[in-house]
């Protein structure tokens, strides 16, 4: 067995921030496939009483350890391994400043947006969308003015807080029906230099559900 286990499925960018991590550090590690789309799995009695009380992936397993929130998650791994660790204390609370805005306000509104337009069993009204899209739009702009002149969001190497920005933005520009990237020039030039580190994976190729509805892997 693997030192680390990952409950995830391909098509969650919350997942993706954690299963980033474990390639990016190079750790030991085998994805659990959750079937969220066919089964609800992480609704289950079972999956709350057994897994996770909150009903979400990502889940880490590290022997004895369970551990569940993204945020959580990379802080454990940056910890133990001293791999994209935000350093002292102004740092940390930067990494933190930024994964907060992350979870409620950017990857917060773009992961329910490509879930209701891909994958919802009925559109909703378009003025639900019009509303996300709204927010998004403000979301991105405020972090691509942070990374105008910058190369990291924290500090002039890449952190914790950049893995966990990246969770949706790799998923193809038509699942959301907007280019993050070309919309959001100096977004677009950050992701370029995540995804040139060492063991970068794409979300399709890191965990399995790709195609849709399978436990396959892109390019596996
Ligand atoms: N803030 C959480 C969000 C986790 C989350 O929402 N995961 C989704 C999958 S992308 C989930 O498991 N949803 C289950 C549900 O809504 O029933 C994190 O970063 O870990």
């Amino acid at each position: 067995m693997s030192e680390f286990q990952l409950y995830c499925f391909a098509q969650s960018g919350n997942a993706y921030r954690a299963a980033l991590t474990l390639n990016l550090i190079g750790a030991d590690w085998e994805p659990i496939w959750v079937d969220f789309f066919a089964g609800g799995a992480t609704r289950t009695p079972e999956y709350r009483e057994t897994v996770n009380e909150m009903g979400e992936v990502p889940v880490l397993v590290h022997g004895n350890k369970k551990l569940t929130q993204s945020g959580v998650i990379l802080t454990y791994l940056a910890k133990l391994t001293g791999k994209f660790k935000p350093q002292g204390e102004d740092e940390e609370l930067e990494s933190l400043r930024w994964i907060i805005f992350d979870n409620q306000k950017v990857n917060g509104f773009l992961g329910p947006y490509r879930f209701l337009k891909n994958f919802a069993p009925k559109q909703p009204d378009p003025a639900v969308f019009a509303f996300m899209k709204g927010r998004i739009d403000g979301a991105l702009a405020v972090v691509n003015k942070r990374l105008t002149g910058r190369q990291y969001l924290v500090s002039d190497k890449p952190t914790i807080a950049d893995i966990s920005m990246t969770a949706y933005l790799y998923y193809p520009p038509e699942e959301f029906g907007f280019d993050i990237a070309a919309e959001h020039p100096a977004i677009g030039a950050w992701l370029d230099r995540m995804q040139a580190l060492p063991n970068w994976g794409h979300p399709y190729d890191l965990m399995p559900g790709y195609p849709f509805g399978t436990q396959g892997y892109r390019n596996r």
